[in-house]
């Protein structure tokens, strides 16, 4: 067996769209629908824990308004998650949201040395798109093979779902795979599906468990900013290139 797929997160992973970009969303939104609700970034940290906007809505609802009076909850929920969509497409649209450290120089390596790209994420497909056509460009939406994302499976991560749906469409193995998470909800789904995970924290996830990652990084690093091993085997590695994918696919997969 040898590599043949990389399939990353989104959300965090990519760019940092949670801090940057939903939770700025669901804020308008909700000032939008004229609900006296505003969301922390310490509140938000929290909320993460449930992955999918519609999801966290409800939670937040059961959990810290109890009071609110609502017959439907699910079409409510869906409702201010539609408006928090557009919002959240139309500041991506502005390009307000780089992709991290090392993120397209890794695409653009992989891409050239015939690795398979795909995508694994719980958020919603519009939010995909905007996103690779703002940093990227609209051509590069056809570098990756499959686009998993919540609309695509019925259970979110920490669900395996929707690793086990992209390896399906993509007739792979998942040990012929990595995948690429910033979560412990992500490394959970893909660990569930059988894949190896390379981690690149975030500030709202630096403090989770990522038991069973191959390694975790500060970010992906670039030529001129090298990562910070967080933890893993000791590499003479300075940033996450195709080599080094390699070195790992040989130890873990
Ligand atoms: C991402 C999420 C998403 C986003 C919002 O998790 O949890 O819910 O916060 O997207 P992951 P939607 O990075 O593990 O995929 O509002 O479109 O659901
Ligand atoms: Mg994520």
């Amino acid at each position: 067996m040898s590599l043949k797929a990389l399939i990353f997160d989104v959300d965090g992973t990519l760019a940092n769209t949670e801090r940057d970009g939903h939770l700025i969303a669901f804020n308008l939104a909700f000032k939008e629908l004229r609900l006296d609700w505003a969301w922390s970034n310490e509140l938000y940290h929290q909320l993460l824990d449930v992955t999918g906007g519609q999801l966290r809505i409800k939670h937040y609802l059961k959990n810290h308004k109890p009071e609110f009076e609502c017959e439907d909850v699910d079409a409510f929920a869906k409702k201010v998650h539609g408006l928090k969509t557009q919002i959240y497409v139309r500041l991506v649209d502005t390009g307000a949201i780089p992709l991290r450290t090392g993120v397209v120089r890794l695409f653009n390596e992989a891409h050239k040395a015939g690795l398979r790209l795909a995508i694994a994420t719980t958020t919603t497909p519009a939010n995909v798109d905007a996103l690779i056509i703002n940093t990227l460009g609209k051509e590069a939406l056809d570098w990756f093979e499959v686009i998993g994302a919540g609309d695509c499976v019925p259970n979110l991560k920490p669900a395996g779902d929707v690793y086990r749906w992209v390896l399906e469409q993509m007739n792979l193995a998942p040990n012929q795979a990595i995948a690429f998470e910033d979560s412990h909800n992500g490394i959970v789904a893909a660990t569930e599906a059988g894949l190896k995970t390379l981690v690149t924290i975030n500030e709202y996830t630096e403090s989770h468990n990522f038991d069973g990652a191959m390694t975790v990084l500060n970010h992906l690093g670039e030529p001129d900013t090298p990562f910070h091993l967080i933890t893993g085997d000791k590499t003479d590695a300075t940033y996450v290139n195709v080599d080094y994918l390699k070195e790992l696919y040989a130890k873990y997969c």
